[in-house]
């Protein structure tokens, strides 16, 4: 069975030791193995006590992030692209010293609406500088994940097409595609063709709903999804991912366009959330 794991924002929208022991406590009560911890908090972040309680639970931990407009290495502009490297290479620290293998996210730009195409030196600088990130990984026995957003989100890859694109430029093993339903929902032409494409390049998943709620109160059809990931055998982790006005972080909520009330109860929804991935995954492979 894969990994299952739960985004942070499902219960916190912070990253003080208190919401940390409340975000441990309530992913392990719902069944998950693993905690993402979302890094755009983390000077206030206490990275030991953080690492003490997962340890303590017994949970494995993801971090994931995107970059900010002033700290971006799709910039054509020298120092905000050293911003960008510099957050990456601090986030990267924090994730390994919290104990986690996987760093993911939008690793490449910030999230949010570009008004503009990405430029060729803005591409060029996200190959030099993840190539860099990902030696450092390397050295940690560390993977990098390349989430794939929608257009509202990023100007560098919307696409499983895209993604691997730029990963081939990276050239880098330790660098991995990760996919999302709710950013497929968008970009993509359907829930199979991207997995197969993607095949054993794929190291992580985002589950979530077209409108980031409830899973199975939207329209995706997680069905095909999941069969696509049994035909190419992925055995890594997945993560349930939502969104809701009821939590909020100063910074991504405003960055991810998170206006409306999809929940109030977030362990309620953890909890159906598990349950949910734990039938899709037992469903697909009994019938398999
Ligand atoms: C963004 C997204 C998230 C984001 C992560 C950062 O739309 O899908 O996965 O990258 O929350 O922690």
């Amino acid at each position: 069975m894969n990994p299952l794991g739960v985004h942070a924002l499902v219960f916190a929208g912070g990253t003080t030791p208190a919401e940390i022991d409340l975000m441990v406590a309530e992913t392990k009560k719902a069944g998950f193995d693993l905690l993402e911890l979302s890094l755009h908090d983390s000077p206030n972040l206490d990275v030991d006590s953080a690492r003490a309680s997962l340890e303590a639970a017994g949970l494995g931990i993801v971090c994931s992030r995107g970059l900010a407009f002033d700290a971006d290495v799709s910039s054509d502009d020298p120092a905000v692209v050293e911003r960008g490297a510099k957050l990456l290479h601090d986030s990267l620290d924090i994730t390994h010293r919290l104990g986690g293998r996987h760093f993911t996210g939008a690793l490449y730009s910030a999230l949010g609406k570009y008004g503009r195409p990405l430029s060729s030196a803005g591409r060029a600088n996200v190959v030099t500088v993840l190539k860099d990130l990902s030696a450092e990984a390397a050295k940690l026995d560390m993977t990098l994940g390349l989430e794939i957003c929608n257009r509202y989100e990023t100007n560098v890859i919307n696409t499983a097409a895209q993604a691997l694109d730029l990963a081939d430029d990276i050239g880098a093993d330790n660098v991995v595609i990760h996919l999302d339903t709710y950013h497929m929902n968008i970009e993509e032409d359907d829930f199979v063709r991207p997995v197969h494409l993607v095949g054993d390049r794929l190291g992580y998943v985002h589950i979530g709903e077209n409108h980031r709620g409830y899973l199975g109160s939207g329209h995706l059809d997680f069905t095909s999804f999941f069969h696509a990931l049994a035909d190419i055998g992925y055995s890594g982790p997945i993560t349930f991912e939502s969104f809701s006005s009821a939590v909020v972080s100063p910074t991504l909520s405003n960055d991810l366009a998170v206006w409306r009330n999809l929940w109030n109860d977030g362990p309620a929804l953890a909890a159906h959330s598990n349950a949910y991935l734990k039938t899709m995954i037992e469903g697909t492979r009994a019938g398999a």
